[in-house]
């Protein structure tokens, strides 16, 4: 096999409908919430009060409020988390809501997450931790039906979820038993009740971890990537053609998708990035840590939503059941920041020309805008039902004296690659030209779309 026929496989990888509509979600929160908001920790042990477990404020509509002024479209709840404590009154255990003080014990946060979402107008996702520091069963093969019958509550009685997030962490159960987890039970049981549901895990099927927690998106973040990492997603082509070890492949791997990966592959997958980052340091809510700064969570969004990952923002709510009004405001402002920086596309009445295009992937395209505009960012999307091509590109914009200077240098496209223009020490031009050079791409380029602001 040649190496134009081995780049044509690794093109004809392409997203499910499930993974084109994550993609196309962009930018959703995270919530965590639990007994560790009541004892200010991050890691339960399992053994907690259910007492302690009392909202006594708790309005999720304030929580879809404030995810929605920042722009997120979605909401991904921690049904339960390694403490094995059940936001919802779970008929498998005595270790929830059933047993708390709140709402008499008759309240249902999940339904009630679920409901303010379907309100609000954005998506419901659902966090389910694996480990579980709780369960009698854990570390036997009964704490695999536990679960089962715990995921088929959840998946059953809250309506439609768009995400279910598998956490990685696997560590020791009351009994100082680890447990081997039933993946492919608990990935068929979301695919028999909500087959439109993407599933995050370290090794897909659909979603794959960024490998950090720190919000930071590879140089090059591929899509197509060998199915040696991710092992949970479906193999679309292979074996490739120098076929051979790359078992030392780990999702903290600066390099995932990079030609000289995929042609060792025994076989190609599609799983998008996912950035996972909390608007503070830790994933739960203590009193006395601050929101992140606006430009951090900024940056943060120009290098997931914009650097083909999808980002999920986690947002913690106090001991009253609120999200804290620091973080109401860190939240609104970024939301202002995105909605002011990408208000207005200025490359609606532009023209796209094609100066010159190669079989090999090789391309120059300009942007004609009808007058001098300032512009600060160019966006591209690719056709991703064409597969990701392009490899890496330039940015030339036309200057005061209709000299071309370049302004952007980057590598893949993806779903979605926002550029912040930097020319001559400045981060904005005055341009009636911008000129995108495609310097090696694995077949002849997609786009989906340009956009300019
Ligand atoms: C990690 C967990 O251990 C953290 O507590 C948090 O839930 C984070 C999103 O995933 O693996």
């Amino acid at each position: 096999m040649n190496i134009k026929d081995a780049l044509s496989m690794a093109v004809s990888v392409t997203p499910s409908k499930r993974q084109q509509q994550w993609f196309d979600t962009e930018f959703y929160a995270f919530i965590h919430f639990g007994v560790n908001t009541f004892t200010n920790q991050e890691w339960g042990n399992g053994n907690e009060d259910e007492k302690i477990f009392n909202p006594e404020k708790l309005d999720c509509d304030q929580w879809v409020e404030a995810i929605k002024s920042a722009g997120m479209k979605g909401m991904v709840l921690t049904a339960k988390h390694h403490d094995g404590f059940c936001l919802w009154p779970s008929k498998y255990t005595e270790h929830s809501v059933k047993n708390s003080p709140w709402r008499g014990g008759k309240g249902d946060l999940v339904a009630e997450a679920a409901e303010a979402c379907r309100k609000g107008g954005i998506k419901f996702g659902i966090y389910l931790s694996p480990w579980d520091r709780n369960s009698q069963y854990y570390g036997t093969e009964e704490y695999n039906d536990y679960y089962c019958n715990q995921l088929t509550e959840l998946l059953t009685n809250y309506g439609p979820i768009f995400h279910f997030w598998f956490d990685g962490a696997c560590g020791e159960g009351p009994n100082g038993k680890k447990q081997v987890y039933d993946y492919d039970r608990y990935i068929s049981l979301i695919r028999k009740y909500q087959p439109d549901a993407t599933i995050f895990n370290d090794h897909g099927p659909d979603v794959r971890w960024c490998g950090n927690e720190s919000g930071t998106a590879r140089a090059a973040e591929w899509s197509v990537v060998p199915s040696e990492l991710c092992f949970r997603s479906e193999v679309q082509t292979g074996p490739m053609p120098l076929a051979g070890d790359l078992s030392f492949i780990c999702n903290s791997d600066n390099d995932l998708g990079s030609i000289g990966n995929i042609l060792y592959s025994k076989g190609l997958v599609f799983c998008g990035s996912e950035i996972d980052m909390s608007i503070r340091n830790g994933w739960f809510w203590h009193k006395n840590e601050e929101p992140h700064s606006l430009d951090r969570l900024f940056n943060t969004y120009i290098n997931s939503v914009g650097a083909n990952c999808g980002f999920i923002l986690n947002v913690s709510p106090t001991t009253d059941g609120l999200i804290d009004e620091r973080d109401i405001v860190r939240l609104k402002e970024l939301g202002d920041k995105i909605r002011s920086e990408f208000g207005e596309n200025k490359a609606v009445n532009a023209e796209i020309k094609i100066v010159s295009e190669s079989e090999n992937g090789q391309s120059v395209i300009d942007i004609v805008l009808p007058e001098k505009t300032k512009i600060k960012y160019v966006v591209f999307q690719e056709d991703l039902t064409k597969g990701q091509r392009v490899e890496s590109f330039r940015l030339y914009a036309k200057d005061n004296s209709d000299q071309m200077q370049d302004c952007y240098i980057g590598t893949c496209i993806g779903h979605k690659k926002i550029c912040p223009i930097h020319i001559y020490a400045q981060s904005e031009v005055n341009t009636d030209v911008i000129r995108l050079y495609i310097t090696a791409s694995r077949a002849k380029v997609v786009l989906r779309s340009i956009e300019l602001y």
